[in-house]
């Protein structure tokens, strides 16, 4: 009996699928009972042997036995689907109740600190900032400085240069030689310019890109001693009232005469350590009386004016000021060297 058969295949099938328990085992089913070679393909070719008025009937049950198989595989699978769904949640490992990432407070990195603690400094000595272009001209960064192009001085080995009148400054010296145009015949000037200047070095205590600050004054009759006395109160406030300093001779192009200045080691106050060299002094800047001839170039009469510059690394003055052994520290980004600043 054909209606039994078809019986037999839906009972059959319905408790294959119940038994069932992955997705592709399901897959299989559904294509060894409906698919084309399938048992329930099977008994409908063999329709033929049935008379015309017969078919119809054999037809519904057939049709009847396919939908109730599909209707019970799709109920299989939304199952199975579920059980793996819940499978994948349990052995996540993520726990949303744990507390997220707690970010602190920002701070100023150390040379960016150090910076405003040596502006606010010369701020108060009534000194103003000044700002220019770290690519600079051939002229404002050495000729203007009485550094001609055959000057030993100009090492061309230190110096990044873009096309032969153009370079990356060597110094913020440029930025007071822009002023002094600017401003002359008009006097006092009193500025400090901070900030990135280029050299090709790179060591334990030279980085190819460093900071510094450099300071001008000019006006009728200043001295040798003003320039001592601004410096001497500059280190006391940077590095403590005990602070000595001492005055060594020493050379640059563009002041004359030309003067490193010490500060008593901060380390051991000048009875002599390690981090100076058992000296009891450590070098912190250069400075001088500006040369004649560079106040004459930038517009100013080396008859009635007279002036002090000087010129510090911030890295150098960062390191000693917070016993930093390595400059790269300072570039390294590393939060866990940073964060004890
Ligand atoms: C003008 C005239 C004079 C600036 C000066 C120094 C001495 C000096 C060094 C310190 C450590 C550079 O960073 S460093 O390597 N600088 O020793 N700088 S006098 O003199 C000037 C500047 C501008 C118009």
């Amino acid at each position: 009996m054909v209606e039994q058969k078809l019986q037999d295949t839906q009972t059959r099938a319905l408790e294959e699928i119940t038994r069932s328990d992955s997705l592709e085992e399901l897959n299989e089913i559904r294509i060894r009972f409906l698919g084309k070679k399938g048992e329930l393909t099977g008994v409908l070719r063999g329709m033929a042997a049935f008379s015309p008025e017969e078919r119809p009937r054999i037809g519904q049950i057939a049709n009847r036995v396919r939908e109730k198989i599909e209707e019970k595989l799709d109920d299989r699978m939304a199952q199975l689907k579920e059980q793996v769904r819940k499978r994948k949640l349990e052995a996540e490992t993520l726990d949303i109740t744990l507390p997220g990432t707690v970010f602190g407070p920002g701070r100023l990195h150390p040379l960016t600190a150090v910076t405003r603690q040596i502006e606010d400094i010369f701020l108060g000595l009534g000194f103003s900032i000044a700002e220019g272009p770290e690519v600079e001209t051939d002229y404002y960064n050495f000729e203007a400085l009485n550094l001609p192009k055959d000057h030993p001085a100009r090492d061309m080995q230190d110096t990044f240069f873009i096309t032969p009148e153009t370079l990356l400054r060597t110094h913020t010296s440029p930025v007071q030689v822009r002023t002094m145009e600017r401003t002359a015949p008009a006097l006092p000037v009193k500025i400090i310019a901070p900030g990135k200047v280029y050299r090709r070095d790179d060591d334990a205590t030279h980085s190819p890109m460093f900071h510094q600050i450099e300071g001008l004054a000019l006006d009728r009759r200043i001295t040798f001693a003003d320039l001592r006395g601004v410096l001497q109160v500059f280190a006391r406030q940077m590095f403590g009232e005990d602070t000595q300093t001492r005055f060594r001779p020493s050379y640059f192009p563009f002041t004359e005469p030309s003067a490193e200045v010490d500060i008593s080691c901060v380390m051991c106050a000048g009875k002599g350590c390690r981090v100076c060299s058992h000296t009891g002094w450590l070098e912190i800047l250069g400075c001088g009386m500006v040369h004649p001839r560079v106040l004459e170039m930038s517009g100013y009469s080396s008859e009635e004016v007279t002036g002090f510059a000087f010129g510090m690394g911030i890295e150098r003055v960062t390191m000693l000021k917070y016993g930093i052994d390595d400059l790269r520290l300072l570039f390294d980004n590393d939060m866990r060297f940073l964060a004890q600043f």
